[in-house]
C-alpha cells in the first residue's frame, strides 16, 4: 500500500480542553507518523480559504467563527492508505452518528464543534497541506 500524507487539525474546542496530547497519542496509536505540526491563531480570511467549498452553506458563517475562536493546530500525517484510515479514526462529523471509540465519539460536542478535522481525498489533502505548509517544514522520514 502506498505511503500517503493527510492534513489534519486539532480544532480550537479540543485544543481548548488541552486535548492536543491526548489526541496526538490517537494518531500515534494508529501508526501515523508526525511529519509536520504548527499551532495557528487562524485569520478570518484563512479559515474562509480553508473552507471554500463550503461558502454560501447555512453552516458555513458559524463554522467560520468557530474556527477563528482560538488556536488550532495544523498537522502533516502519512502513512498507509492513511486517508481513508484517519477518517475512519476520527469519526463521523456528526459525534451523534461516529462510531464508539472514534476522536469525534469521544471527545467532540457537536457536529460543528467536532474536535479534528482529516482531508477526504488526495486533491484535497494536497490542496490542504499546500495550504497551510511550505515544503521546507514538512520533515519526511529518512
Ligand atoms: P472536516 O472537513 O472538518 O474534516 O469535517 P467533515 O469533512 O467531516 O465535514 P464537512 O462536511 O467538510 O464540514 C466541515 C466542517 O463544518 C462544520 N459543519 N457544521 N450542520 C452543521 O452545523 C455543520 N456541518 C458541518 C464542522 O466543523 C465540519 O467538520
Ligand atoms: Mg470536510
Amino acid at each position: 500500500m502506498p505511503l500517503e500524507r493527510t492534513l489534519s487539525m486539532i480544532k480550537p474546542d479540543a485544543v481548548g480542553k488541552q486535548l492536543i496530547g491526548t489526541i496526538l497519542q490517537r494518531f500515534e496509536q494508529a501508526g501515523f507518523t508526525v511529519v509536520a505540526a504548527k499551532l495557528m491563531q487562524l485569520t478570518r480570511e484563512q479559515a474562509e480559504g480553508f473552507y471554500a467549498e463550503h461558502e454560501g452553506r447555512d453552516f458555513y458563517e458559524p463554522l467560520i467563527e468557530f474556527m477563528t475562536s482560538g488556536p488550532t493546530m495544523a498537522l502533516v500525517l502519512q502513512g498507509e492508505d492513511i486517508i481513508p484510515a484517519y477518517r475512519e479514526l476520527i469519526g463521523k462529523t456528526d459525534p451523534t452518528q461516529a462510531a464508539a471509540g472514534t476522536i469525534r465519539a469521544d471527545f467532540a460536542e457537536s457536529t460543528r464543534l467536532n474536535a479534528v478535522h482529516g482531508s477526504d481525498s488526495p486533491e484535497s489533502a494536497a490542496r490542504e497541506i499546500a495550504y497551510f505548509f511550505v515544503d521546507d517544514e514538512i520533515c519526511v522520514k529518512a
